[in-house]
Parts: C-alpha cells; structure tokens; sequence
C-alpha cells in the first residue's frame, strides 16, 4: 500500500462579537483591510464550533453547515480561506469542514465572526500549523473583517493598519469587576431568517452610493477614542451612549445609501424604543443593531433580566437571550490521527 498523508483532525470553538464601535467598509476587498478601527465584545451565548479534517481521498472541499452541505457561494468562500491555510502550510490535501452555530446563521447576529475566527484555528492546527494569536487575527480577517475580533475574548480592539500585518485585533484591558457584571441582551427580531443585504456587498454599496459615509469615517476615530476611554475607567453608560450613537450613525449611512440598505423591521424600532424608555426610568440599557434586524441590549447583571421580560412580548421579537462576556477562541479537540492509507 502507498503510504499517504495523515492529518490530525481538529476541532475549534469560537464565540460571535458584537461591535460597539462598528466596522462598516474596506480600506482593500482583496486583503479584506478594514477602513477604519473598530471595538467589539465576545459574548458566550453564540458559538461556532467547527472541525477541519484534511483527507486525502477528497477531490474537493466539503462544507457542512448547520448539518446540511453547504450552498456553492458558502463553499467557495471557505475553499479561498483554506487556501491561504495550505499555501501557508505546504499541506496541497483537500478538507471536510463541519461547522454548527448554536444560533441562527447570515441573519445579523455575527455568525461570519465566529465562523472564520472557529475555522481559522481549526485549519491551520489541522494543517500542523500554531500561530501565534495576532498572526491567527491577521488570517481570520481574510476570512471576514470581525472574525479578526472573535480570536479574543472580553472587550477587543480592530486596528485598521494600511498593510496586512498592521490589520489585528487585540484585547482591551478593563476593569475586572467591570466586565464580569456586563450582560448583552439579544432581542432576535423576526425568527432569525437570512439577511437580504450581505453586509460584505452592503458596507461597499455605502461607500460608493452614501453621502453620508464620509461622515462615518470622519467619526469611527473620535468614538473608538471615546470608547477607549470609557472602557478604561469601567464607565457603562458612557461607553452605552456611544455603543448606540454609532450603530445609528452606521445605519444612517446605510440607508442614505442609493438604494438605501435598510436592516430595521418595525420591531426593531420597538425594542430601540423600549430601551430608551428603561434608560429614562433609571435602568442601565443602551441598543446596539447590525446588520440585520435585531437588537442588542448592553446591560448589567442587575438589570438583564427586566430589560428581557420587558421586550420579549414586543410583536416581531421571537427570542431574547442573556449573554455573558466570551472567551478567546480554542481548540476543543484534536482527535487520534485516523491512518487514511
Ligand atoms: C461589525 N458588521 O463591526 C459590523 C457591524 C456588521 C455591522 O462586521 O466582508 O461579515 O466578511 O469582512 O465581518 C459584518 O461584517 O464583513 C460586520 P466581511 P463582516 O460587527
């Protein structure tokens, strides 16, 4: 018998971010080079797990999402990922990617984030690679720009360097006492189904069409310097105000954007609206949105569970999570090597 390569299989979990300070355009679609900074929280309620298997009797790579094989555009995408992980690797061998989110995917909530940042670590263990985590940023960013942030755990800063090397993320300090009393409450809106705007194709369509975007641009500086300030002195409702003064100025670009890319449903307003209403009667709740309809509710421990009871009857909401702060992503298992001679 032809001896033939073995490979170990392995598998990573990662947890989905949310921006607090967003990300919303490219400085370079090829590298995936972010335009500008951005600061994200890890949250442990959305994972992705994901194994990577290299086989040599596979003439193509196989992507199984959510139990399902995957459709053309998704495969392709993760077959261009790997790419970067065999050139990097001298490993020329196809793989099996089986990877299951434990909340709904491509709807808003971040599943490109901890998909890419899973299947980065994955892949280049798999491929008998072990980087170093700002090089394991760097890649997971050619995969999707937030997947760069969902390598780290607790509070994370997106660099927008001008070269590959300079676009990392790394984790931010803040005070202990601080993050560990932090809760996002996650308001699905609609039942989770498929966004009709990618954020890939939308972020570009607003920079070519919004004239608003210069605006954005001009501002992500001022509010990650703002941010960075607040998440330093452990200030919740500066680093609120500001979480929630971005995401509508993101959106605003957004839907001055020709045509207008509008991710807001009528519940999405309602929950906002909520929101603000509890922040008047003295409770501690600042919305944060993305792309897609739902909403994200920064918040203390204290306070979680009111701010949920209060939106989850709200018509057009059909979920609402707690999550606590996330970790940094891990290899969960790596499996005996499987002789495939
Ligand atoms: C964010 N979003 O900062 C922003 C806010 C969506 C709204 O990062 O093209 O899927 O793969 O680099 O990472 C979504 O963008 O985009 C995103 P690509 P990605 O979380």
């Amino acid at each position: 018998m032809v001896p033939v390569m073995s490979l170990t299989p392995v598998t990573a979990r990662a947890c989905a971010n949310i921006a607090l300070v967003k990300y919303w355009g490219k400085r370079d679609p090829a590298l995936n080079l972010p335009a500008a900074p951005s600061l994200s929280l890890t949250l442990e309620a959305l994972t992705t797990e994901t194994t990577v298997a290299f086989d040599e009797a596979l003439p193509y790579d196989q992507l199984i999402l959510d139990g399902t094989l995957a459709k053309p555009d998704d495969r392709e995408r993760v077959t261009a990922f790997l790419d970067l992980v065999r050139a990097e690797a001298g490993v020329p061998i196809k793989a099996r990617v089986t990877t299951k989110n434990d909340f709904p995917t491509a709807s808003g909530l971040a599943s490109s984030a901890s998909g890419f940042a899973a299947l980065a670590l994955a892949a280049t263990r798999a491929a008998g690679l072990t980087l170093e985590p700002r090089a394991l940023s760097i890649l997971a960013r050619r995969g999707s720009g937030s997947a760069a942030r969902s390598v780290f755990g607790g509070f994370v800063h997106m660099h927008s360097g001008a070269r590959t090397e300079d676009a990392y993320a790394e984790p931010v300090e803040a005070p202990a006492d601080f993050t560990s009393k932090l809760r996002m409450v996650i308001a699905v809106v609609g039942g989770g189904v498929v966004k009709q705007h990618a954020s890939r194709d939308a972020m570009t369509h607003t920079a070519a069409t919004s004239p608003m975007y210069k605006a954005w641009l001009d501002l992500v500086p001022k509010d990650m310097e703002a941010a960075l300030a607040a998440l330093a002195k452990g200030d919740i409702a500066a680093l609120g105000a500001l979480a929630e003064a971005n995401a509508l100025a993101m959106h605003a670009s957004a839907i001055t954007a020709r045509p207008a890319v509008i991710y807001w449903q009528p519940a999405t307003l309602a929950v906002l609206a909520e929101v603000r209403g509890l922040r008047s009667a003295g409770k501690q709740a600042w919305a944060t949105i993305d792309a897609g309809p739902h909403v994200k509710v920064l918040t203390t421990a204290e306070d979680a569970e009111l701010i949920q009871s209060a939106i989850v009857d709200i018509p057009g909401v059909t979920a609402v999570t707690i999550s606590g702060v996330g970790s940094d992503a891990t290899v969960v298992d790596a499996a005996k090597v499987v002789s495939l001679g």
